[in-house]
């Protein structure tokens, strides 16, 4: 049921380095056209870098890993009508031959399948505001406990419970690595105000942990957060604002389970009027080129 893309087998066969990503992003988290500019330009990073990109998605029940530009253009174009997909749904997609995009979880354990350590994104999923009431907890922060994959994020969204989500991952067990700060980056802005619990400052020093961490026969993921490139951020004052009402919005509609965060990401991009989203691109890159050079380290590692 897996399908590697030839690009990407002979990487994984020759053990030179590949990088994951994911398609709930183009989807669900952005709208058309930047959603396939960006599925076309994160790869064209990654490949420019020196690894090969491989996004995941479901294909008529296929864990297709590495797609082809006519897949990335359909799912860009048919957005929120593609099936999003977490790991409790790849059973039942793969038995009836369906489609979908996969989520961080999703992609997380099917980059796992074919034998991909690291993965870029753009924001990893985490408690929502009010889960201590409703326990809408994102499928993301269990699927660190199980796969074996780095994931490169800027942090995760102010629109998240931030305290909460850090609290969920140390009780899990995962490492949360801050890449050249102290402080848990909140996707929009380079900071939130919650330490991280460790820190590395290079590509090498993350490759080694994941290295060490897996050769201790401890399985499971690691989280990268990379902070948004100062020019790209959007000050607390501008987006808190935006990020209450859209919040406000969705508890009046009754929107929930997976329909929240796309709901969350497409209002706050209309109240700051596109900020959001060009905000949303830079980030992406930006953590594509790191999780590049993480793999880059890594399978230097795995030569020596
Ligand atoms: N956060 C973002 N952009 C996204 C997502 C999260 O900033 O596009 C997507 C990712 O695919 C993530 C998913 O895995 O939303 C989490 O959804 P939920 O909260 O329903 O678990
Ligand atoms: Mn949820």
């Amino acid at each position: 049921m897996l399908k590697l893309k030839p690009s990407v087998q002979s990487a994984i066969d020759e053990g030179r380095p590949v990088v994951a990503l994911e398609s709930t992003i183009i989807a669900h988290g952005l709208p058309f056209p930047e959603n396939l500019n960006l599925a076309r330009n994160v790869e064209k990073l990654v490949t420019m870098h020196g690894a090969t990109p491989a996004t995941i998605a479901v294909i008529a029940g296929e864990l297709c890993v590495g797609l082809e530009d006519d897949v990335l253009e359909r799912f860009a174009k048919e957005g929120t009508k593609v099936p999003k997909l977490n790991t409790r749904d790849l059973p039942i997609v793969v038995a009836q031959k369906l489609s979908g995009a996969t989520t961080v979880a999703a992609t997380m354990r099917i980059a796992e399948m074919a034998g991909i350590a690291v993965f870029a994104t753009g924001g990893i999923g985490g408690a929502h505001r009010g889960s201590d009431k409703n326990f809408d907890i994102s499928n993301d922060l269990f699927e660190f406990t199980l796969s074996s994959v780095a994931v490169v994020t800027a942090g995760a969204k102010a629109i998240l419970d931030l305290a909460g989500t850090l609290e969920i991952l140390e009780t899990y067990g995962v490492p949360v690595v801050g890449f050249g700060t102290d402080d848990f980056p909140a996707f929009y802005s380079r900071t939130s105000g919650h330490k991280v619990p460790m820190r590395c400052n290079t590509p090498q020093e993350v490759a080694t942990l994941m290295k060490t961490k897996w050769d201790m026969a401890m399985p499971g993921g690691l989280i990268i957060a990379n902070p948004i490139n100062p020019e790209f951020e959007i000050p607390n004052d501008k987006i808190a604002p935006a990020i209450e009402l859209a919040i406000r919005e969705a508890e009046e509609k009754k929107i929930s389970g997976k329909r929240v965060t796309p709901y969350l990401l497409g209002r706050i991009n209309e109240i700051t009027q596109g900020q959001s989203v060009r905000s949303n691109l830079a980030l992406v890159m930006n953590n594509a080129k790191v999780a590049t050079e993480i793999a880059v380290a890594y399978a230097a590692l795995a030569t020596t």
